[in-house]
């Protein structure tokens, strides 16, 4: 069922006694720091709780305060009481995980994408919220939740990461009093935003060198791209995780309506990430056009084919929606 009503979901976490909870592949801040948050909270009502990702914590996240609740899933299905998917829009996005929660499981989805399938048996999907951590801070406000420091950091993480630093679409009076009331539960502003934005390594920024260096132009230059050979990844030993946020400085140009990330991946496929500055330019519904999804203006897929290829044909569904734009 689909609600709007953050009850349903406490009422099905009431009588559980074992849970687990898990996010996306690849995951980012709001992933992580959603689970890390999620976790802490159904420890804190006195649940067995279990909680995954198909990466388990990275490095990169280490930062999060309590990361290490996160491990990888276990090689043998695992049987809970009820399992929470958060801030993943399509079941598979789960990954690995989805083979060690045994069949029949019960299946809570919580999610802000507007492309959300809702999968779950239980689905609260709000695309009006900025983030998966929003949706996390309002529920455990409507139910009375001890929001602890660790479980505020985790969430203003969210919050903070996936609003590109409180800029994006759907930043509004709501995120901000969010923020705030996660701050007086005692989020260290300048030392989380030091570890979130200030603490690259250094092969990302070799990686930005070699983005800035290669990037191209296209559809009279409202269109920015950048394409990521596998070669490129093995010369300068990035990982997936380096890749988040470079596509933010070609959307950073003025005159630019819409960035690509083109990363070429093993077995022939293409990610192809995309973002617009214009809410007329809707790129989820390009990324729909090639089974991909996300919010209308930050959005992603996976193609077949080589990188020139994937290239050629999502610039030409980009451009026609840049020009056929109402
Ligand atoms: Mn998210």
């Amino acid at each position: 069922m689909l609600t709007k009503n953050f009850d349903d979901i406490a009422q099905a976490l009431q009588n559980a006694r074992t849970v687990g909870v898990a996010s996306h592949i690849r995951p980012d801040a709001d992933a992580l720091g959603s689970t890390i948050a999620f976790a802490l909270w159904l420890k804190d009502c006195g649940k067995e709780v279990t909680a995954w990702n198909e990466e388990g914590s990275t490095s990169k996240f280490h930062y999060l305060p309590k990361n290490e609740i996160v491990t990888l899933p276990t090689s043998t299905p695992q049987i809970f009481d009820i399992f929470v998917a958060l801030d993943t829009s399509v079941k598979n996005r789960l990954g690995i995980v989805l083979d060690s929660i045994a069949p029949g499981t019960p299946l809570v989805n919580i999610d802000h994408h507007v492309s959300n399938q809702s999968f779950g048996d239980i689905n609260y999907i709000d695309p009006t919220a900025p983030a998966t951590g929003q949706i996390l801070f309002e529920f455990f406000r409507h139910v009375g939740a001890r929001i602890t420091p660790e479980m505020a950091a985790n969430l203003f993480a969210a919050i903070s990461t996936d609003t590109g630093s409180f800029q994006y679409a759907g930043t509004n009076e709501r995120t901000f009093a969010a923020a705030s009331h996660l701050i007086s539960c005692g989020v260290d502003v300048p030392g989380l935003s030091r570890s979130m934005y200030d603490s690259q390594p250094r092969r990302r920024f070799e990686l930005l060198r070699f983005a800035l260096n290669t990037a191209e132009f296209h559809c009279d230059d409202r269109i920015a791209t950048f394409s990521l050979p596998l070669a490129e990844v093995e010369r300068l030993q990035v990982l997936p995780e380096d890749n988040e946020g470079i596509i933010d400085h070609l959307r950073s140009i003025e005159g630019v309506e819409a960035a690509v990330f083109f990363e070429e991946l093993p077995e022939n496929k293409v990610r192809v990430s995309s973002r617009s500055k214009e809410p007329s330019i809707d790129v989820c519904k390009v990324c729909a056009v090639f089974g991909g999804g996300g919010h209308p203006m930050a959005a992603g897929a996976r193609m077949d084919g080589t990188l020139e290829n994937a290239k050629t044909q999502f610039l030409k569904v980009l451009s026609n929606e840049i020009r056929n734009r109402h």
